[in-house]
């Protein structure tokens, strides 16, 4: 797939400083995300050469002191000395922003994640790093410190094999909270693994003694199974497809009896929760594939007018995985998670014509999926003339807003925000702490009702929800339409205590199961208010601090043990004067609010269903499995 390297095929741009002055703007942020976002971007130098063909084996190794390792069994990064900058070609990658290979756009090679970067951006954001490669039957080190070379590289003792290790510590100057996740990182490896077959990936853990391996011969037919997890398939036998050429695309997909859908797509083994011309074209493609089958075959049965992408993908479990070259790569979206590349157009054309010549091929499997989908045809047709109702009235309604919402001035979607908030309490101090311009308030009263539980005509019938749905706008469920969505952030702000915890549960579930596209496309915040405010010292040397929590609380009085402090613990965002409630929950210059996302949708909707969900026992048995890991139990 990929020719050998030679050294001037490296392309040198410019130096480091611009990365340590702005590190969000290559990383997507200094909190977890772009912590994470460094391991990414070394992870898929490693995973690369596996998709090239040249290694087996990758080890990602968490160490004591915080610093982590990554090592591949590849051919080594080459060592020659660079005719642009008469240094190895090691240090020209790791110390020269967009240092890229030919890889940029002739094989298939993302240079680190969605953003971009690679490996000198992770160099310039480490207080330390040694890169070791095993090449030429010579070990060659070099150690670098905040994106610098701190030794000429050196070329160690004799060895066998060839590959690469670069271990690397977070600086703690960029990075305020620099531990990694071992969570964060299996769930990353095990989706590599299922996307790259026969790729072996350990994970360890210095510290916990955790040695893990993920291994799948199966590849992607072996996560559609994960996902299924036992339930039952329509027709035992998925359909797999995989292409090779300009681009290169494999996808599976089976049908469950179950109504949820649930679609993965990867670009460059990278994941694309926010979909996007690729997974568009695969949707279309299986579409249009299974209209022109059953239009070829006996005909929509009476009462069916027609197929639409929605009964298509009524139960649909699937996983879409493409690789294209790098100048071919576009991302859009606020989190950059949508593909929007003209190149995965191919898509459609090509899953469309192996999945229909497939049907044909295997008529048991195809009566099986075209029964499941009439079905789901059919009884939309049912239902439609209630749906229609519904939808008038929600119509009407759309036209009157809420009488509790406190609304904002600008009509621009993007650049207002809407806040829940728990009680009229904290509705009028928020309103007296927010920008009327561009930020909404709307309170609600007490507890929402549990989505997961509620059969749908107690939820429609439900104030506190029709007033959510109607303040923001887009509908819920088949009426759901993206384009009247009222504003761009949608802020949930409820009290740091255990009530208010459960509230922003509810709310999350709520918004998870019926509104799941505001979710998948970055729309959804929950607020952090403080739970304590601390003034340390007095006169002339007093200083403010919020904290979040009790340990948050205890860790900062150890500190300033000896000093004069007056505690202050906020029993609800109705008593925080509103000076105080702007700037840590509102004021986007000062406030901290965090981004709701749906990183892994399996593994979200199987907690959203043992937790709040109707089966008592599941739930019972969760607890019991996890109780060990509680740290912190507030009933
Ligand atoms: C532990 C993390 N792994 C890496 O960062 C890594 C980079 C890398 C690599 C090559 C092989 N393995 C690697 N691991 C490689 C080698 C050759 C050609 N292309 C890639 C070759 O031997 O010809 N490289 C990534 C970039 C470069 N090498 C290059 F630009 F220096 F060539």
């Amino acid at each position: 797939m990929s020719g050998s390297y030679t050294v001037e095929d490296i392309q040198v741009l410019r130096g480091l400083d611009p990365v340590r002055k702005r590190p969000g703007m290559y990383i997507g942020g200094t909190g977890q995300e772009g912590l994470h976002q460094l391991v990414w971007e070394i992870l898929d130098n490693s995973v690369d050469e596996a998709l090239n063909g040249h290694c087996s084996s990758i080890k990602v190794m968490l160490y004591r002191d915080g610093g982590i390792g990554v090592e591949d069994n590849g051919r080594g990064i080459p060592v020659e000395k660079h005719p642009a900058t008469g240094k190895n070609s090691v240090e020209t990658i790791f110390c020269n922003l967009h240092a890229g290979g030919k890889f940029d756009d002739d094989a298939y090679k993302v240079a680190g994640g969605l953003h971009g970067v690679g490996a000198s951006v992770v160099n310039a954001l480490s207080e330390s790093m040694i890169v070791e490669v095993k090449r030429d039957g010579f070990r060659h080190v070099q150690n670098f410190s905040r994106g610098k070379a701190l030794f000429p590289m050196r070329k160690t003792e004799v060895v066998k094999g060839t590959g690469t290790k670069v271990i690397f510590l977070p600086d703690h100057e960029i990075f305020p909270e620099s531990t990694f996740s071992i969570d964060i990182i299996r769930e990353r490896l095990r989706t590599k693994a299922f996307l790259v077959a026969g790729l072996k990936i350990t994970l360890s853990d210095e510290t916990e003694g955790i040695k893990e391996s993920f291994l799948y011969p199966g590849g992607i037919t072996d996560f559609l199974q994960d996902l299924v997890r036992g339930r039952p398939l329509i027709d035992s036998q998925p359909f797999y497809y995989k292409y090779e050429n300009d681009v290169r695309l494999e996808m599976v997909m089976a049908w469950t009896s179950d109504t949820s859908s649930r679609i993965l797509s990867f670009v460059n083994s990278i994941p694309t929760p926010g979909g996007g011309t690729h997974e568009t074209g695969f949707r279309n493609g299986i579409t249009r594939a299974l209209r022109n089958y059953i239009e070829k075959r006996n005909g929509l049965p009476k009462g069916v007018k027609g197929v639409s992408a929605e009964d298509v993908r009524e139960g649909l479990v699937a996983i879409l995985s493409v690789y294209l070259h790098g100048g071919n790569l576009e991302f859009q979206g606020q989190t950059k998670e949508r593909l929007n590349s003209s190149a995965a157009m191919q898509v459609e054309p090509l899953v469309r014509t192996a999945f229909e010549t497939w049907l044909h091929q295997n008529p048991t499997q195809a009566a099986a999926i075209t029964n499941r989908i009439l079905l789901a045809a059919q009884a939309r047709t049912a239902s439609r003339a209630a749906r229609d109702e519904i939808n008038r009235k929600a119509a009407t309604r759309r036209l009157t807003l809420p009488g509790k919402l406190a609304d904002c001035s600008s009509t621009s979607r993007d650049a207002t925000e809407l806040f829940i908030v728990e009680g009229d309490s904290a509705g009028g101090s928020s309103k007296q702490a927010r920008d009327r311009k561009f930020q909404a308030i709307l309170p609600l009263r007490g507890k929402i009702l549990n989505v997961e539980q509620a059969s749908l005509e107690k939820l429609k019938s439900n104030k506190e929800i029709q007033s959510l749905v109607q303040s923001i706008g887009t509908g819920t469920g088949h009426a759901f339409d993206y384009s009247r969505l009222r504003y761009g952030k949608i802020v949930i702000n409820t009290d740091a205590d255990v009530d208010g915890h459960h509230i922003a549960t509810l709310l999350l579930t709520f918004f998870y199961r019926h509104l799941p596209e505001l979710v998948r496309r970055g729309h959804v915040y929950l607020a952090m208010p403080p739970l304590y405010r601390i003034r340390i010292g007095s006169g002339k040397k007093t200083a403010i601090r919020y904290v979040f929590s009790d340990e948050e609380k205890d860790r900062l009085l150890k500190r300033s043990n000896g000093k004069e402090l007056e505690i202050q613990r906020f029993k609800g965002l109705g008593e925080m004067d509103a000076a105080t409630l702007k700037s840590t929950t509102m004021d986007p210059a000062s406030r901290n609010i965090l981004r709701i996302g749906l990183g892994n949708e399996a593994k979200t909707d199987e907690i959203v269903d043992t937790l709040m969900g109707k089966d008592v026992r599941k739930r019972f048995s969760y607890i019991k499995e996890h109780a060990r890991e509680i740290k912190d139990l507030d009933i």
